[in-house]
């Protein structure tokens, strides 16, 4: 076993981290994973209530390469030196260690399937990630996911596709954030050229080829969005607030015989009743902060209906406009949006993109822009002048501010 040692500099590429795995291990790696970040279209908060979503995978992605051993261990170096190495033995009873730790991220995929499957050998790994951290793009469900399915692979775990991502979803929790299973399902599932609706209980992907002409464009705002941290309650609370709500307003419909049964989840009431009768009707049952996340759920949830059928018909403005809804959705009902968000987002819009949100939880983190691609050149020069430069934000090498390219799920394959 080798001694942890952190990792000199940050480095890009593949065969850097086959680099600094020799370095450190002093042998080779056998085995490559890669699972990648993803952007949310369109269907904020709204995964944890069971209710479709429609993300798409990134070219960014975290890579481990390693190698297996005959023990139980994990010892996972990073290539990022904010990032120390973690090591630890896997079993059904892993302990947490504080929050905010990077490794709960290695430790929770280990946990969960060590809980279910017969787990006996770990590896020896080196992490290399260029997905932006804390930022809405879901860095942590891909260290997830990557680990996952290394260990999946290294003990024969058989599940279906929709089945691991469920396992996944699950495992993240152990972090403490309560998420949905958007992040894991659609890192798992991608096609190259496509978003996803995902839905959920099952999980199952319906792809949608992502019109040629249509540009995706990321911005970081430069705020980290710290969700297993500080952001952790607030996320949580949201959560909380939306269970509430449901129970409140499936009572009381079945109560005064509006309905036959009791609607034990959104989707069920939201097929049960128009949107605007549902909001009529809860708004004396609910606080007005209950009703207002109510609101964004059923409404967001509309969206994302109609913002598929938008892609489908090549209708780019249809489809921002409802991004542009969902955003105002976020920051006026459930009230995740930021000054700094709402000004990237002013000023895409302003700089030519047809749609802009935020995505992700919010509370900091990355917007996601949709431009004509003869647009993209004009729609980046704005960002990059009004937002970075003007106000002395750092953007160097482009890391903050990047075209999306809709890519392919995470893999496992042998060196
Ligand atoms: P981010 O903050 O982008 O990692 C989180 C949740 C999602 C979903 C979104 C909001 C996790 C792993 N991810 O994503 O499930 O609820 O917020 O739509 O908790």
């Amino acid at each position: 076993m080798a001694a942890p040692r952190i990792l000199g500099g940050t480095c890009s590429r593949v065969s850097c981290i086959e680099d600094l795995f020799k370095e450190v291990f002093n042998c080779s790696p056998t085995h490559r994973v890669r699972a990648p970040g993803r952007v949310n279209l369109i269907g904020e908060h709204i995964d944890y209530n069971g209710l479709p979503v429609f993300p798409m995978a990134l070219q960014r992605a975290a890579r481990i390469v390693f190698r297996p051993r005959n023990d139980r261990i994990v010892a996972l170096h990073s290539s990022d030196e904010r990032f120390h190495p973690v090591e630890f033995e896997i079993g059904p009873e892993i302990e947490r260690w504080s929050q905010g730790s990077w490794g709960n991220y290695v430790k929770a995929p280990a946990k969960e399937l060590a809980y279910r499957f017969e787990i006996q050998r770990g590896f020896d790994g080196v992490l290399q990630s260029d997905i932006p951290v804390a930022a809405g793009l879901s860095s942590s469900s891909a260290i997830v996911n990557a680990v996952g399915l290394a260990l999946a692979h290294l003990n024969d775990v058989l599940a279906e596709p929709g089945e691991f991502a469920g396992l996944m979803a699950e495992a993240e929790l152990f972090v403490g954030t309560r998420g949905g299973g958007m992040d894991q399902a659609i890192s798992l599932g991608a096609k190259d050229h496509s978003a996803a609706k995902v839905s959920f209980n099952p999980i199952r992907l319906q792809h949608v080829t992502v019109p040629d002409g249509w540009c995706f464009i990321i911005a970081d705002s430069g705020e980290v969005a710290e969700k297993s941290g500080s952001r952790q309650a607030e996320y949580n609370l949201r959560r909380t607030k939306c269970e509430e709500a449901l129970h409140i307003i499936s009572t009381n419909l079945l109560e005064q015989g509006i309905t036959e049964g009791l609607h034990e989840s959104y989707p069920e009431l939201c097929a049960s009743l128009d949107t605007e009768v549902l909001l009529d009707f809860s708004e004396n049952l609910l606080t007005a902060s209950e009703h207002r996340c109510f609101r964004h759920v059923v409404t967001e949830a509309g969206r994302v209906e109609a913002a598929i059928e938008r892609m489908l018909a090549a209708d780019i403005r249809g489809f921002g406009a409802y991004m542009n809804a969902s955003h105002d959705s976020l920051k006026t009902d459930y009230q995740v949006s930021t000054e700094a968000l709402d000004e990237i987002v002013q000023v895409a819009r302003e700089g030519g993109a047809v749609g802009a949100r935020l995505t992700g939880a919010g509370f900091g983190g990355c917007v996601v822009a949709l431009a004509e691609r003869r647009r993209a050149r004009d729609v980046l020069g704005a960002l990059q002048v009004e937002y970075y430069e003007r106000r002395g934000r750092k953007n160097r090498m482009n890391e903050r501010l990047f075209i999306a390219v809709p890519s392919r799920g995470a893999s496992v394959r042998v060196i």
